[in-house]
């Protein structure tokens, strides 16, 4: 098979033949693709992955297919995510060096990024419903949402290839579609692909019939379409992490597109508390505080590494058209208070995509093995309740909402509540 042959789904018994001949691939995991062992391990909403075992090494093969995976060819979705995927990733690895993956090959027209093996790394997710902890978590996490953010703005950018880049992103038009769809707006009324779990009517009653969450959960759709504030993963939860037991690595960024610099933390923060409100459904009492508590720590200690990294940044690297130097301390002022503004901006959008993120893993289409691992439904429907009704005072209240502290508060007085 030649690289520029016809685009391809890949199979475990194909793959050798389509990656035998390129040197960045056998200078890793050998020349004998006979003997290469491959496996399909998808197990996301969209693609192929491929775990590919050679004798001295191991690589990841992702392609994209032609459509949602788990709808299937009823929705066609473009091969070009692998092209913003693999773009993200580059842009990513530059900005906060050893975050990402390493990717060794792209092939465009056949969709497909190989890339470094994680091992013994496992998705984020899997860890937080076993209750595993994870050394130096919440740096990478807060420090990769803060360099990444910075770094992509016109903060730091030159302006022109801030706005090229912009415009390159925007062909990323049918993956921000989702976002705006399933995320931003089908939870907030019966579409077609929503489900949830029996006995959580009353609550999305209570949701749906309040139009001034509707009102606000539109306004920060208006801010995900207007505000192409910097480069964003675009889907940064709980499975686009993979960790051991002290390193963790950022996978996944096909929804990477311009936008509010709070949509990251806030997605990422929201991924944590509904680990945090999942939890009774997991564990015994006698393991339950300790461990949630542990989330709540990470969520905070998110938070402080992003604004101190931010700010960081801010002093050091602000070389863009943004707040510029020459305007401030060139000046002679202090730009701390323009500074604060900007983090509280941040922070308000963070929490409304938070909260969004909330409703949109119970009520819309693609939810979160947190909850869905839960097999008693009345149990699961119970702590639901309590992650939508928090969601809802987020999105309403995210200007009062000062601070890590007060979320905190919050998800505990929400933990400790019965609604259904
Ligand atoms: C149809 S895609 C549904 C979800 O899967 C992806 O991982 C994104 O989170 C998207 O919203
Ligand atoms: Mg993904």
């Amino acid at each position: 098979m030649k690289d520029d042959s016809e685009y391809e789904p890949l199979t475990s018994k194909t793959l050798p033949d389509r990656l035998k001949n390129l040197a960045s691939v056998t200078s890793l995991i050998g020349k004998q693709s006979e003997e290469w062992k491959v496996t399909e391990v998808g197990d996301g909403n969209l693609n192929l992955v491929f775990v590919v075992h050679g004798k001295e090494a191991s690589l990841i093969v992702k392609q994209a297919l032609p459509y949602v995976r788990i709808v299937g060819d009823s929705w066609p979705l473009p091969l070009r995510r692998a092209f913003f995927e693999h773009e993200t990733l580059t842009r990513q690895a530059a900005r906060d060096p050893g975050s990402v993956p390493k990717i060794h090959y792209f092939n465009e027209k056949q969709a497909i990024i190989v890339m470094e093996m994680l091992s013994p790394h496992l998705i984020l997710r899997k860890k937080l419903i076993s209750g595993e902890y994870v050394k130096g978590l919440a740096k990478t996490l807060g420090n990769f949402c803060a360099r990444t953010a910075f770094r992509g703005s016109d903060l730091s950018l030159p302006t022109s290839e801030k706005k090229k880049d912009t415009a390159l992103f925007q062909g990323n038009v049918e993956l921000m579609g989702i976002t705006e769809n399933l995320i931003f707006t089908d939870p907030y009324f019966d579409a077609e692909m929503n489900h949830h779990t029996e006995g959580l009517e009353p609550i999305i009653e209570t949701l749906r019939s309040d139009v001034s969450l509707k009102r606000e959960a539109q306004k920060m759709l208006l801010k995900f379409t207007a505000n192409t504030e910097t480069l964003l993963h675009g889907d940064l939860h709980s499975g686009s992490v993979m960790c051991t037991d002290s390193e963790t690595k950022i996978i996944d960024p096909e929804f990477g597109f311009y936008g509010p610099i709070g949509f990251d933390i806030g997605m990422l923060i929201s991924n944590f508390l509904m680990a945090y409100f999942s939890q009774p459904g997991h564990r015994s009492q006698e393991n339950l505080e300790d461990y949630q508590d542990w989330i709540l720590s990470v969520i905070e200690e998110i938070y402080s590494t992003f604004t101190s990294e931010f700010s960081n940044l801010w002093h050091n690297e602000r070389h863009g058209i943004l707040f510029p130097k020459s305007l401030f301390e060139g000046q002679g002022h202090s730009s701390e208070a323009a500074l604060c503004d900007m983090l509280q901006h941040i922070w308000s959008d963070a929490l409304g995509v938070c909260g969004i993120e909330m409703h949109r893993r119970i009520l819309s289409l693609a939810h979160n093995a947190d909850f869905e691992d839960i097999s008693d439904l009345k149990i699961r429907s119970r702590l639901e309740a309590r992650n939508l009704l928090m969601g809802r005072q987020l999105i309403l209240e995210r200007d009062q909402i000062k601070n890590i502290s007060a979320l905190q508060v919050l998800a505990r007085k929400y933990n400790s509540e019965t609604h259904l």
